[in-house]
């Protein structure tokens, strides 16, 4: 069990974000289990993004993130719709990330944005005030502004050393999201580095949830079974 220290959030610093509809989100509960089904890192495993997602309603996942960095192409838009209409079926949420627009188009339920997006209380004017809508932290200035977002769940990280991601901030590592969970009392999605193994200790630690791109990837006929593992993992 790792110690939690006493922090609380600076109020001076923060500017404070308001839905432009002035409602508060309702807070989702977050299943423990946030796969994030990111289109390069499958391209290269040869699975295609519906794939993955029919994977993934097989297993009886509850949440799944469609994210594509890099131009949002006629074909990559038809992916994102074909992933909807799979896990619409299904009966599980769908989270477009970065683009509210396109979540919208797709009627999607949600929108994760990060530090380089609109602000969560724009995205809101965008997606109304029923969709959910997450939003990227990487530090405590961060999160604690975004407890002032009209956000449903905020997610924090690296957690570990990453590869999918361009530039990510410093590593926080479990002492840290351990210090930074009181912060907050939306729901916290930890990212970054997070594996089978790791996993445990990262909702140990506060996180509510966990999100993962590359401990998703497996060979094809290897992928049910990895999911099934990550069920297992967080269960
Ligand atoms: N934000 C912080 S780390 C990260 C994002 C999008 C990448 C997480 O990917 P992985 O492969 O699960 O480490
Ligand atoms: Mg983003």
């Amino acid at each position: 069990m790792i110690a939690r220290l006493h922090r609380a959030c600076d109020m001076r610093s923060l500017r404070l974000g308001r839905s432009e509809s002035g409602q508060e989100p309702v807070i989702v509960k977050l299943p423990a289990f946030y796969p994030i089904i990111d289109t390069h890192l499958l391209h290269k495993a040869g699975i295609a993004p519906e794939e993955m997602a029919e994977a993934l309603v097989k297993a009886g996942v509850e949440i799944a993130q469609f994210r594509h960095k890099g131009a949002f192409t006629r074909e990559v838009f038809g992916q994102a719709e074909r992933v909807g209409r799979v896990l619409k079926k299904a009966g599980v949420a769908y989270v477009i990330n970065d683009r509210a627009d396109v979540a919208r188009m797709l009627d999607a339920d949600g929108v994760h944005v990060g530090q380089d997006d609109l602000f969560p209380h724009k995205v809101r004017s965008i997606v109304g005030s029923s969709a959910i809508i997450g939003f990227s932290t990487h530090n405590e200035g961060q999160l604690c502004a975004g407890d002032q977002e009209p956000a449903n769940y905020l997610a924090i990280g690296p957690i570990f050393g990453t590869s999918s991601k361009e530039n990510p901030d410093p590593t926080l590592g479990l002492r840290e999201l351990a210090s930074l969970r009181p912060l907050t009392s939306k729901p916290l999605v930890a990212i970054g580095g997070i594996s089978r193994t790791n996993a445990r200790q990262v909702l140990d630690a506060g996180a509510d949830s966990v999100a993962v791109i590359s401990d998703l990837i497996a060979p094809p006929d290897e992928l049910a079974g990895r999911i099934a593992d990550w069920l297992e993992a967080v269960s």
